[in-house]
């Protein structure tokens, strides 16, 4: 903690946090936003414009998790909000089918080839959980490859070994899992071919799918090694196996047509989330034509949903995606070089006062690994990821929120920004940096 910087005042977040932890469980609808992996109390927010938000208390802060990953146009982008208030006048949902939904799968499969046909759902959860369903309904087999660290979202036999908050807590899982269900999900270390090939050798024939965060974010940001996505999809064609490439987070984040596009990738399924909803609940999972005509009414796989292709999240969607779609040129440059900037700048700071970090970015997200020795190392997969030094994570973490800098609030997890965020950002934010790193023993 800066001591020159003094502590903000955080008296009203402080009351709705009370209140707030007589509703829900440690105060929160969502585990991670309880700061328990990083300490200090969670400020509460009230509004946010642009790149900042403004909590409760009126304190202003860069936002660099922007709700996780939907907010790269900026919050309250004007044509979103517009979108939605539109939408709106004309009721809220309808459950009955709208246009709004094609519109949007329209954009969807423009931007990804591999998406011949789609289904909308609430959540990168419910995406993850019907593609899996899909899978074994497809294959008849029941076993499924996962990633350790890798996190698809809190379906039953997707909890193990996941990463984000499965991670930040350091539980190998979760309490409620029954052992017949976690006994067919294989975790394996990620960027590791050889895994794989041992896994289908062990099990021929029995293996319905892999799926993996072609970018992992939920271990913190790890990349793809060279080769590694071409040997997955080249080993899951060999034996017989769907590959399902989780595009939640990476979809339109790291381009227009995700980390498929990024690496010329072809996957069996993809899902989507975030920014595909442009804020608002939306989840997809989608595929070759013949894998998603198997799901009823046209074939045996249920899936449903009151909400799916809700015509305000429709609207809010189709308004980012158009927006994407439409100056993608500009954006995808701008955002690599905006990350660039604030990473490295960052960095430099850290290692000016000799403290051991590894950077791993993938163009607009990112983590700064605390090293635990004095040789940061690289980090890979997610055993290295979990050798760093949380605690000198949690102290950068206050710190930088003290200077009104509001990273994500765990070493296990990818920080991102928006086309929101400028100049005047970046000399914010590596102002706060500086005077972290200048302050540290
Ligand atoms: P949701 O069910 O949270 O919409 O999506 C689950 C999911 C699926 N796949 C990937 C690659 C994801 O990153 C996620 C959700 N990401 C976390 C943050 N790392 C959501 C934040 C939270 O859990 O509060």
């Amino acid at each position: 903690m800066n001591s020159r910087i003094p502590a903000p005042n955080r008296t009203r977040s402080q009351a709705f946090q009370q209140r707030a932890e007589r509703f829900f469980p440690g105060g929160v609808n969502s585990p991670v936003r309880a700061f328990r992996a990083v300490g200090g109390a969670p400020p509460f927010v009230e509004r946010a414009q642009g790149a900042w938000l403004t909590d409760a208390d009126g304190n202003r802060y860069v936002d660099y998790f922007g709700s996780w990953g939907p907010m790269i146009l900026g919050h309250a982008f004007p044509t979103v909000v517009e979108a939605i208030e539109r939408a709106a006048r004309h009721s809220a949902s309808f459950g009955a089918s709208t246009a709004a939904e094609a519109d949007l799968a329209e954009r969807i499969t423009a931007c990804f080839p591999a998406i011949e046909k789609l289904r909308f759902v609430s959540s990168g959860t419910e995406a993850t959980m019907s593609a899996i369903r899909l899978a074994r309904a497809a294959t008849g087999r029941k076993i499924i490859v996962k990633f350790e660290g890798c996190y698809h979202g809190h379906s039953d036999g997707l909890l193990v070994k996941a990463g984000s908050g499965v991670a930040t807590f350091g539980i190998p899982g979760s309490a409620g899992v029954p052992e017949e269900i976690a006994r067919l999900t294989l975790a394996l270390p990620y960027n590791d071919l050889p895994a794989v090939e041992a896994a289908f050798a062990a099990h021929p024939g029995q293996i319905a799918a892999v799926i993996l965060e072609p970018i992992v974010g939920n271990a913190g940001c790890i990349p793809p090694a060279p080769g590694y996505l071409a040997g997955l999809r080249a080993l899951t064609l060999r034996e017989g196996a769907l590959l399902i490439v989780d595009e939640v987070m990476t979809g339109f984040r790291v381009a227009l047509g995700g980390a498929l596009e990024l690496y010329g990738l072809d996957a069996d399924l993809v899902t989507l989330g975030k920014i595909v909803g442009g804020g608002l609940p939306v989840g997809v999972f989608g595929g070759k034509r013949a894998l998603m005509d198997l799901l009823a009414p046209l074939g045996p796989v249920y899936q449903a949903g009151t909400l799916s292709g809700n015509p305000l999240a429709m609207a809010a969607g189709i308004a980012t995606l158009s927006y994407l779609q439409a100056h993608a040129a500009e954006v995808y440059p701008q955002l690599e070089a905006t990350a660039k900037a604030i990473t490295e700048g960052v960095a430099t700071e850290a290692a000016r006062a000799g403290v051991p970090l590894t950077l791993n970015r993938v163009g607009s997200m990112w983590t700064w690994f605390f090293a635990a020795g004095p040789n940061p190392g690289p980090v890979t997969n997610y055993a290295q990821a979990a050798q760093c030094d949380t605690a000198a994570f949690g102290r950068f973490h206050r710190a930088m929120l003290a200077s009104g800098v509001w990273l994500p609030p765990s070493q296990f997890e990818a920080a991102f920004l928006g086309t929101a965020h400028g100049e005047t950002e970046v000399a914010f934010t590596l102002a706060a940096a500086r005077d972290y790193f200048s302050s540290v023993e």
